[in-house]
């Protein structure tokens, strides 16, 4: 069983729940965008398979990885979607640069999502090297655009749940 959620990608589509009326935001990372663009699709179709509607995917692109918090800040202030998808691409280099990244942007996504009380999902792949990324954006590790977005669905779905639970009481 733990081993069938390693690879979230080959879920079972019956396990999830219908997404019908919610709406999702996905902030993009424009660096490393071969990546990131097959990452968010991977996300969309997703989303469009669980009958949430082409009208209620909101789609914002910014500049790196390290924006994708504000990116998702912006989207839980300004707007009413459900739950927000961080879609994004650090590779290492040579600097210490990596690590900065992928810190600022683990915190900050968290943060967003605990102080909105709304799901923001970590849709950010940090990679060893391009070759590793590919592998996670549509290769032999599946594609985990798609993983954010079950996941989006299923945390907005346990949201509301909870929050009917709360209303009947
Ligand atoms: C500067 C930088 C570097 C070196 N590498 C990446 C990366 O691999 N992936 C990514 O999404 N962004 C990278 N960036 C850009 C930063 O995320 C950010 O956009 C800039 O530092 C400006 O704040």
């Amino acid at each position: 069983m733990a081993s069938s959620l390693k690879n979230l990608s080959d879920y079972d589509i019956n396990a999830v729940p219908s997404a019908k009326g919610l709406q999702f935001g996905l902030v993009v990372a424009e660096w490393n965008n071969e990546i990131t663009e097959a990452l968010a699709n991977g996300a969309i179709d997703t989303l469009l398979e669980h009958e949430v509607s082409k009208e209620d995917i909101f789609i914002k692109r910014v500049p790196g990885a390290f924006e994708l918090s504000l990116g998702a800040q912006f989207f839980a202030e300004y707007t009413t979607v459900d739950a927000i998808i961080c879609i994004g691409c650090v590779i290492e280099g040579g600097t210490p640069h990596f690590e900065y990244i992928c810190q600022g942007v683990t915190q900050g996504i968290t943060k967003v999502g605990l102080d909105y009380n709304i799901p923001v999902i970590f849709g950010v792949l940090t990679t060893n090297n391009l070759e590793q990324a590919q592998e996670r954006a549509g290769g032999i590790h599946g594609n985990k655009g798609v993983e954010a977005a079950v996941t989006a669905i299923k945390m907005a779905d346990l949201q509301e749940e909870m929050m009917d639970a709360s209303e009947d009481e």
